[in-house]
C-alpha cells in the first residue's frame, strides 16, 4: 500500500526521503517518487516504477538536494502503474501533492478543473488534489488557509503531504481515512503515513486524527481539527524495543500479536470505507469491471487461510447471493477442475509465497477463470505480482508460527470484498452495505472488548492441562471459526483436536465424547443458538465437559460441567471475526501451561515455500 514520508529540515532531507521510503517496502507498492526545493530554489522530482533502489539509482544518477521534501510509494488505484501515474504530482512547477487514498469525486473535479484551464498528465485521482488546491490559492494564497478550504470538497479518504515552492519553509498534512503522523526532531520535522518511516530520525511523535490539517515548519508544529480549531495532539515517546520484531512487553511473538488485531484490523479498514459503502477501487483500478462480471467465486488457500476462505463462502452466499467454493490449495492444483463461467479466483496466503496456493493459481490461469485476486499480506509477494487484483491485508510482519492477526486481517478483507461484490452486480439487500459499514468502523473497538476477555480464558485453559483430545464445535459460519479453533490449539499445544460443525456431532463423533474429552464452542446469539443448545445437551449427558464461549445475552448460565464464557454482542455478520479472540487466547493459555514453544512450535515453517 502507499506509503508517505515528509521533510522540513536544515539538513539535506533527500536521503532521509529515500530511507523513510525503504522502511515502508514491506507493505507492497509499484512505483516510487518524490519532490525537493532544492538549493537552486526549484521544485523537483524523480519518480519511477518498481522498487525504492530504482528510484534510489534515479537520485544518485541525477542528484538533488534540498530542506523540504515529500516522497510516496504508489500502489495503483486510479491508472496503471506508469511513471507519470507516480506520485507526487504537481500543479505547474510550484506545487506537489503525495496521496495514500482514495478521490471518489475525482471525475466531477477534473471535469471542472478542466473547464478552469488546467491540463492533466495522469489517470490518477490524485492529481486533481493538486490543481484543485493551486486554483484555491489563487484566492486564499496562505497554504495552510487554501487546504483547509480545498479538502473540503474531496470526497472519499485521503492522508496527503503538500510542498510549494512559494512558501518553502513547511510542509503541510491534512489526514481524512489514512493515518499520518508528525515525527518531531530538533530544529526538524518530519512526515509519514506510519512511524516506522521515520525512526531512523526520530522517536517522539504526533498522530493527526481524523480531519486533521498540519502545518509543519522546522520549529513549530500547528494543528487544527475538522472545525478549523486549533489544537495540540499528544507526543509520544517511543523507546528501543517498540519495533515490529521485538517482543516488547509480551512474553510471546503470539501473544502481542493476538493484542496487535485492534490496530491491524483498523489500518486493514483504513482509506477502503466511504461513508456508506465500501471502495470497489481499493481492490485495484480494474476491480470495478471485473466484479461486475463475477458470477461465481473460487477460493483457494492452505492452513489458517483456508478457514478464512471458508467463513467467506458463508458471506459471499448469504449476503452477496453470489455462489462460493473454498478449497485446499494443495488438493486444488492436482485436481481436474470444472470452472463455472465467469468464476473469479480468490487466493488468501499471508506470506504470498505459499507454494501450493501459488502453484493453484498458476494452474487456474489456465482453466479459464475471469479473474484472479490475491489477499495477501506481503505486498512484493509472487502471489501478489501473479494476481490481477490485490486486497493487501495490513497485519504487519507476523512473526509467531500460528497465525492470529493475518487471519483476522484477512476476514475483514474477505468481508470488503463481498460487499464490493455485492455492491457492484447490486445483489446486496437495501440498507445492509451500510449497516456492516457502520459496524466494521466499531470493529477495533469490539475486538478490544473481546481481548479483555484475556484473564477468564487464561483461567480456563486450566480445564485442558492434563487432556489429550478435544471436540471444537460451530453452527454456520461459526463452524470454520471452530475449525481455526481447533487448528491453533493443534498447532502450539500438540493437544489433538477436531472440529466439527455442530449437527454432525451425532452423526458419529458423539461416541468419542466422555469425561476426558473436553468441547469447545462458540454461541453467538442467532437463529441456530437453540438448535446449538440442543447439541450441547447431547454432549452433556454423556458427560462431556462443555466450554462454551457465548453472546452476553444468549442466556446460557455455568452449571455442572459446563463452563460459560461470556463475549460482546456483536452483529451476527461480524461475529466470525469476534469469536475468533477468545479461541486464539484459549490455545495460547493451554500452550503455555504445557510450557511448548509458542512461538516455533516444532514441525511446523512459517512461510511454507515448499509443497
Ligand atoms: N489513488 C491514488 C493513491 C492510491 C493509494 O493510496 N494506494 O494505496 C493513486 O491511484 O495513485
Amino acid at each position: 500500500m502507499c506509503g508517505i514520508v515528509g521533510a522540513v529540515a536544515e539538513r539535506n532531507i533527500t536521503t532521509i526521503l529515500i530511507e523513510g521510503l525503504k522502511r515502508l517496502e514491506y507493505r507492497g507498492y509499484d512505483s516510487a517518487g518524490l519532490a525537493v526545493f532544492t538549493q537552486q530554489g526549484n521544485l523537483e522530482r524523480r519518480r519511477r516504477i518498481g522498487k525504492v533502489s530504482e528510484l534510489e539509482t534515479a537520485v544518485a544518477a541525477e542528484p538533488l538536494a534540498g530542506n523540504l521534501g515529500i516522497a510516496h510509494t504508489r500502489w495503483a488505484t486510479h491508472g496503471a502503474p506508469t511513471e507519470h501515474n507516480a506520485h507526487p504530482h504537481f500543479s505547474g512547477h510550484e506545487l506537489a501533492v503525495v496521496h495514500n487514498g482514495i478521490i471518489e469525486n475525482h471525475e466531477e473535479l477534473r471535469e471542472k478543473l478542466k473547464g478552469l484551464g488546467y491540463s492533466f498528465s495522469s489517470e490518477t485521482d490524485t492529481e486533481v488534489i493538486v490543481h484543485l488546491l493551486d486554483h484555491t490559492l489563487k484566492t486564499l494564497p496562505d497554504l495552510a488557509d487554501a487546504l483547509k478550504a480545498a479538502v473540503k470538497q474531496l470526497h472519499g479518504a485521503y492522508g496527503l503531504a503538500v510542498i510549494s515552492a512559494k512558501q518553502p519553509d513547511r510542509l503541510l498534512a491534512a489526514r481524512s481515512g489514512s493515518p499520518l503522523v508528525i515525527g518531531l526532531g530538533h530544529g526538524e520535522n518530519f512526515l509519514a503515513s506510519d512511524q516506522l518511516a521515520l525512526r531512523q530520525v526520530t522517536d517522539r511523535f504526533m498522530y493527526l486524527e481524523e480531519g486533521d490539517i498540519a502545518e509543519i515548519r522546522r520549529d513549530q508544529v500547528t494543528i487544527w481539527d475538522v472545525a478549523g480549531t486549533q489544537v495540540q495532539r499528544e507526543t509520544v515517546q517511543y523507546h528501543e524495543g517498540a519495533e515490529a520484531a521485538d517482543k516488547g512487553a509480551y512474553r510471546h511473538f503470539m501473544l502481542k500479536e493476538i493484542h496487535e488485531q485492534p490496530t491491524v484490523v483498523q489500518r486493514t479498514l483504513e482509506g477502503r470505507l466511504g461513508k456508506d459503502h465500501v471502495m470497489v477501487q481499493a481492490f485495484g483500478p480494474q476491480a470495478a469491471e471485473l466484479f461486475a462480471k463475477v458470477r461465481n467465486v473460487q477460493i483457494v488457500a492452505c492452513g489458517t487461510s483456508y478457514h478464512a476462505g471458508m467463513v467467506a463462502r458463508y458471506w459471499l452466499e448469504s449476503l452477496a447471493g453470489i455462489p462460493c467454493q473454498v478449497e485446499v490449495a494443495s488438493e486444488f492444483r492436482y485436481r481436474k477442475v470444472v470452472v463455472q463461467p465467469d468464476t473469479l479466483f480468490v487466493s488468501i496466503s499471508q506470506s504470498g509465497e505459499t507454494a501450493d496456493t501459488l502453484a493453484a493459481l498458476r494452474n487456474a490461469k489456465e482453466l479459464g477463470f475471469l479473474g484472479s485476486l490475491a489477499i495477501c499480506n506481503v505486498g512484493i509477494s509472487s502471489l501478489v505480482r501473479e494476481s490481477d487484483l490485490t486486497l493487501l491485508t495490513q497485519a504487519g510482519p507476523e512473526i509467531g508460527v500460528a497465525s492470529t492477526k493475518a487471519f483476522t486481517t484477512q476476514l475483514v478483507s474477505l468481508m470488503l470484498l463481498t460487499l464490493s461484490l455485492g455492491q457492484v452486480r447490486g445483489t446486496l439487500a437495501a440498507g445492509v452495505e451500510a449497516e456492516l459499514v457502520e459496524e466494521l468502523r466499531r470493529l477495533p473497538t469490539r475486538l478490544g472488548e473481546a481481548l479483555a476477555m484475556d484473564a477468564i480464558v487464561e483461567k480456563t485453559a486450566e480445564l485442558f492441562a492434563d487432556k489429550h483430545h478435544t471436540l471444537f464445535l460451530g453452527r454456520g459460519a461459526q463452524f470454520p471459526v471452530a475449525m481455526e479453533g481447533a487448528l491453533k490449539l493443534k498447532e502450539i499445544s500438540y493437544i489433538h483436536a477436531e472440529a466439527y460443525p455442530a449437527g454432525e456431532l451425532k452423526h458419529g463423533p458423539l461416541a468419542l465424547v466422555d469425561s476426558d474429552m473436553p468441547v469447545v464452542t462458540v454461541a453467538p446469539n442467532n437463529e441456530l443458538l437453540e438448535k446449538l443448545k440442543s447439541n450441547l445437551q447431547e454432549v452433556r449427558a454423556r458427560g462431556g465437559e462443555l466450554i462454551v464461549f457465548a453472546d452476553e445475552a444468549a442466556g446460557m448460565s455455568n452449571g455442572e460441567g459446563t463452563h460459560v464464557i461470556a463475549v460482546p454482542h456483536i452483529i451476527d455478520a461480524l461475529a466470525p471475526i469476534l469469536y475468533t479472540i477468545p479461541l486464539q487466547l484459549l490455545s495460547y493459555y493451554v500452550a503455555v501451561l504445557k510450557g511448548t514453544d509458542v512461538d516455533q512450535p516444532r514441525n511446523l515453517a512459517k512461510s511454507v515455500t515448499v509443497e
